[in-house]
C-alpha cells in the first residue's frame, strides 16, 4: 500500500526538539555543544521517523542524503484518448487501470494530533458528483498548534514511480464539502522518490476553497506553484514525471469535510 506520503521537520528542528526533551541532562552545555552530540541519534530518527512534518529552512541541506545524478524512468505516459483517471465508481480504493495507470488511494496525516478518516485502508464514500454512486472522501479536525497537514490522494501508478501526464494542460476534478484545500502534484523534484530533492514535500500546487454543492475545478499544469519560503523551489511542475494527486489541508484548527469525483485529465481538444 502506499509509501509515506507527509512533509517532514527540517533536522535542525528536530535536533532541538530532542534537546528540549534532554535539557535536564545537558545543564551547562551550550546548545552548538548539544546539537553536536545529538547529530548521529537524530540523523536516524529522522531517516526513520515515517511522517516528521517538513523541511522549512535550507540551513541543514548539506546532511541531507545525496542526489541523485539521473532522473529515474518514467512508468507510462498518459493519453489524451483516455483522460479520465478515476470517477470511483467501481467501489474499491484503486483509481482507474488504463495507460499504464491504476495506483491506489490513500490518506495521510500529520503527528502533530490531527485527525483523518478514513484511515488506513481506503474505501470510496457513498453520494459521487452528478448523481454517480461514489467518490473519494475524508474528514477530520486538524491539530490547535503545530505544522499540521491532513491528505487524500492517489499515486498515478502502482508501484509508485513517475508517470507521464505532458500530453494534457492541466487537470480537472469535481469537489464538495468544507475547507481549505491545496490540490498539489508530486514530482519527481519534489517527493523523496524522486531521488533528487534534499528538502522535499513542496509539491506544486493550488489553493482553492469547496463548497457545498458540487463544482468542477480545473487547473493548467502552468497555474501550479510551489509555497514559499521553504523546500527546494523549481520553475515548475514536471510534467513528465508526476508521482500523485493529492487535495491537503494543512491549516490549523480546521474542520474539514471533502468529497472528490471524475478526476481526469485536460487537453487542448477539450
Ligand atoms: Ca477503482
Ligand atoms: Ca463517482
Amino acid at each position: 500500500m502506499p509509501p509515506a506520503v507527509g512533509p517532514r521537520y527540517g533536522q535542525k528542528r528536530v535536533l532541538d526538539r530532542a534537546i528540549s526533551r534532554a535539557s535536564g541532562v545537558w545543564f551547562g552545555y551550550s546548545t552548538a555543544m548539544k546539537r553536536k552530540y545529538f547529530a548521529a541519534s537524530v540523523f536516524l530518527l529522522s531517516a526513520c521517523a515515517e511522517s516528521t512534518p517538513p523541511a522549512r529552512t535550507a540551513e541543514n541541506a548539506e546532511t541531507a542524503p545525496s542526489v541523485a545524478a539521473t532522473l529515474p524512468a518514467a512508468l507510462g505516459k498518459a493519453t489524451c484518448a483516455a483522460p479520465n483517471l478515476d470517477d470511483l465508481e467501481d467501489g474499491d480504493g484503486r483509481s482507474l487501470v488504463t495507460d499504464d495507470r491504476g495506483g491506489y488511494w490513500y490518506t495521510y496525516k500529520d503527528n502533530a494530533g490531527s485527525t483523518v478518516d478514513p484511515q488506513g485502508s481506503f474505501v470510496p464514500a457513498e453520494g459521487g458528483a452528478n448523481g454517480s454512486k461514489f467518490a473519494a472522501h475524508m474528514q477530520g479536525k486538524t491539530a490547535d498548534s503545530g505544522i499540521v497537514y491532513v491528505g487524500l490522494g492517489f499515486n498515478l501508478t502502482d508501484p509508485m514511480a513517475p508517470y507521464d501526464l505532458s500530453a494534457a494542460k492541466g487537470f480537472c476534478f469535481q469537489g464538495k464539502g468544507k475547507g481549505p484545500v491545496r490540490v498539489k502534484l508530486p514530482d519527481v523534484y519534489t517527493a523523496p522518490e524522486g531521488e533528487q530533492c534534499k528538502q522535499c514535500y513542496n509539491d506544486f500546487g493550488v489553493e482553492f476553497t469547496l463548497t457545498e454543492e458540487w463544482k468542477e475545478y480545473c487547473f493548467d499544469f502552468a497555474q501550479l506553484k510551489q509555497q514559499g519560503g521553504w523546500g527546494e523551489p523549481k520553475p515548475a511542475l514536471t510534467t513528465d514525471h508526476v508521482f500523485s494527486i493529492q487535495w491537503q489541508v494543512s491549516a490549523n484548527a480546521t474542520e474539514f469535510d471533502v468529497f472528490i469525483d471524475d478526476v481526469r485529465l485536460a487537453c487542448d481538444a477539450q
